[in-house]
């Protein structure tokens, strides 16, 4: 069932995982083009305010993951629709980064050109001044730069904003609970030969305090963490994997 003239592609699921983001999941939610999306799941990762009440209330499935971390929750997200797999699966934050109306530029590439993973690039598009923190920016140009050399895979960017074809996603052998989930994407995807593409996405100033580049810890834990993926698996990854995981999950 897999291939670009096997379907039409039509069944496309968002999915965002959120920490504390009350304020601004109702701009992302009222934000997402309906008209292209059949289902939104909102990953609860164990907040103490309202997301979760406010995800609800305005229409999305609330996944709830008491395990901590991005990729708990995007893991948790993706096993939530193990039942009725859709076509494509697009992940964004729920920070109100992102310019959830774009969502269609990232669908394109899969429909159209046959692409496995499209990856939304800030650096391709126009990232508000001061949207991306110094620290954020550096960490990408690494991250991209160790994608380039120890993997032969071109990206600009590891953005959140990401469209992806389900049922390969599944395949790939995701297993990373934290912020190496993005890194790990691009890295498997390489390694697994996927044809992947880029396309400018606009970035804007999240609404409330980052929890990640913002502060020092956050910073360094994900940075650490974005790079030991890449290495770690470089050295333990089949370059043929479709297959599952070879390290624990
Ligand atoms: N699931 C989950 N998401 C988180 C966690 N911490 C932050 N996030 C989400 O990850 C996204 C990025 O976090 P953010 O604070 O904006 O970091 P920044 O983009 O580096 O400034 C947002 O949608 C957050 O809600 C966490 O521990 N678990
Ligand atoms: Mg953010």
């Amino acid at each position: 069932m897999i291939g670009p003239s096997s379907s039409a592609l039509s069944h496309v699921t968002v999915v965002i995982p959120v920490f504390n983001e009350e304020r601004s999941l109702p701009l992302v939610l009222g934000s997402i083009p309906m008209a292209a999306v059949k289902e939104i799941l909102v990953v609860d990762n164990g907040s103490t305010d309202a997301s979760a009440r406010v995800a609800a209330q305005m229409g999305a499935t609330v996944v709830s993951e008491r395990r901590r971390g991005y990729g708990s929750a995007c893991l948790a997200g993706l096993a939530q629709l193990r039942h009725r797999p859709p076509d494509i699966v697009v992940f964004m934050d729920g920070d109100f980064s992102d310019h959830p109306e774009e969502l269609p530029l990232l669908l394109a590439p899969i429909r159209e050109r046959g692409c496995d993973l499209v990856i939304g690039s800030r650096f391709l598009g126009r990232a508000e001044p001061g949207a991306l923190l110094p620290q954020a920016r550096f960490g990408n140009r690494l991250a991209v730069f160790l994608l380039r050399v120890l993997y032969g895979a071109h990206f600009t960017d590891l953005g959140p904003f990401r469209a992806v074809r389900y049922a390969r996603l599944m395949e790939l052998g995701m297993a990373d609970r934290t912020f190496g989930w993005t890194a790990e994407m691009q890295a498997r995807a390489a390694l697994a030969g996927w044809k992947t593409t880029e396309v400018p996405v606009s970035y804007r100033k999240r609404v409330g305090v980052s929890k990640i580049t913002g502060t020092l810890g956050g910073t360094l834990r994900a940075g650490a963490k974005i790079l030991a993926t890449l290495f770690i698996l470089r050295l333990t990854g089949s370059r043929r994997g479709h297959g599952p995981h070879p390290g624990p999950v």
